[in-house]
């Protein structure tokens, strides 16, 4: 299963195809907008947020709500456009007063994307660099998710920090607090460190700067034995890491204990493996995170990831024009404060893509109720398996 996505941030549309989903999966689009809901959500978004209003369409591969196992266009419009419509025509040339971006922002995509594709307007590369790409991820990824809901997957997402703010919640408790986490403005589960990090947020903004922070993703009911250890791509915590690390402004990953694994002996990071009445085998402890050579061991799945603040700043830092080779400060845009808790809406669905690539990988099937008996095979043996080993 794949997709391709297309679509600038103020151009018309966001374009997205996925192949391979099987025939006969219901699909509402109320399900999808509910998670673009979800990601326009959050104290920190800038004006754009006001603009927009995103909705999915389904302009292939579905009929009377059912996939029909070809192609699955989707597409979500930029009501922005109507602002844009001149600057960014597909078609003729720029209007006389349009103006090239010529000051790269410090942290952006703007430098490096301009060299790679010799730009002289870094806007060619800030109108595809920009996170306005995720509204898509987020249509593809809840599809992925629609499926997985199927088979009992449950994902769970909060802001574990902001700026120097932490949350105390620990994963275990997200299940229990997703109401709280989805009331949030700030999609904190914890009510002080909310009002601690909504302080951070609004000084920030005060003074022309910007915050990142920590997102922590929880996925439950995940079953064993998606992904595989046999080969490097196959592996399943680095197809996780790669997915989510690709999300704008991401910068780092831990799976489980994480980096805190690496200070402490082995006895205290492995998860001893005892006998259980209810599942054949249990984990006292779950610091893999969920996962035990790329692949999942049936524990929950638990991802934290380190996001930068937005690199478009009030107060700019200093840069260079590149027309004039001079010092300059960076380009100013309207922008977002904060972002790290749409940004876990983002990584939900994100992981959710990831997941369902491989549960397609694993159990196939060109149609659900095929794909849904070889799921229900595969359970019958791991409980076969699980249920005879020797205690
Ligand atoms: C973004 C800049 C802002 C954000 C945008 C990401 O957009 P604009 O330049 O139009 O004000 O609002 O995010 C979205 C549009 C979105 O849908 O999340 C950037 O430069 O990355």
């Amino acid at each position: 299963m794949r997709y391709l996505s297309g679509g600038e941030s103020h151009g018309p549309c966001l374009t997205a195809i996925i192949e391979g989903l099987p025939a006969g999966l219901e699909l509402e689009n109320k399900l999808i907008n509910k998670q673009l809901e979800r990601r326009q959500q959050g104290y920190g978004r800038g004006e754009r947020m006001a603009i927009e209003k995103d909705r999915v369409e389904f302009l292939s591969g579905l009929r009377f709500n059912r996939t029909i196992g070809s192609p699955l266009t989707l597409s979500i419009k930029n009501r922005d456009w109507k602002n844009w419509e001149e600057l960014m025509a597909a078609e003729g040339s720029p209007p006389p007063d349009a103006e090239a971006v010529t000051c790269p922002r410090p942290g952006h995509a703007d430098l490096a994307g301009a060299l790679k594709y010799n730009y002289r307007d870094l806007r060619l590369v800030l109108e595809r660099s920009s996170a306005r790409e995720t509204a898509m991820r987020v249509a593809v990824g809840s599809i992925g998710r629609v499926l997985l809901e199927r088979f009992g997957l449950k994902f769970y997402s909060h802001v574990a920090a902001i700026g120097p703010v932490n949350s105390p919640t620990s994963p275990n408790e997200l299940p229990g607090l997703a109401g709280r986490v989805e009331k949030s403005p700030l999609r904190c589960a914890d009510a002080e460190a909310e009002a601690a990090m909504l302080k951070e947020v609004a000084r920030a903004k005060e003074e022309g700067d910007t915050l990142g922070g920590i997102i922590e993703l929880v996925v439950m009911d995940v079953p064993p034995g998606l992904g595989s250890h046999v080969h490097w791509d196959r592996r399943l915590d680095g197809r996780l890491a790669g997915s989510l690390m690709s999300i704008q402004g991401i910068k780092g990953i831990e799976i489980g204990a994480g980096f805190a694994a690496a200070s402490r002996r082995g006895s205290l990071v492995h998860d001893p493996i005892v006998p259980d009445q209810d599942r054949g085998l249990g984990r006292p402890t779950n610091r893999a995170g969920g996962l035990e050579g790329g692949v999942t061991n049936g524990e929950m799945i638990i991802i934290r990831m380190a996001m930068k603040p937005i690199p478009t700043l009030g107060q700019p830092l200093p840069s260079v024009d590149l027309e004039t080779g001079r010092e300059a400060a960076g380009a100013v845009e309207r922008s977002d404060v904060c972002a790290v808790p749409s940004a876990t809406v983002v990584a939900e669905a994100a992981a959710a893509w990831e997941l369902a690539v491989v549960f397609r990988e694993k159990f196939g099937g060109d149609f659900i109720e095929e794909m849904e008996a070889a799921y229900r095979y595969y359970r019958e043996t791991l409980n076969r398996r699980l249920k005879n080993s020797p205690r």
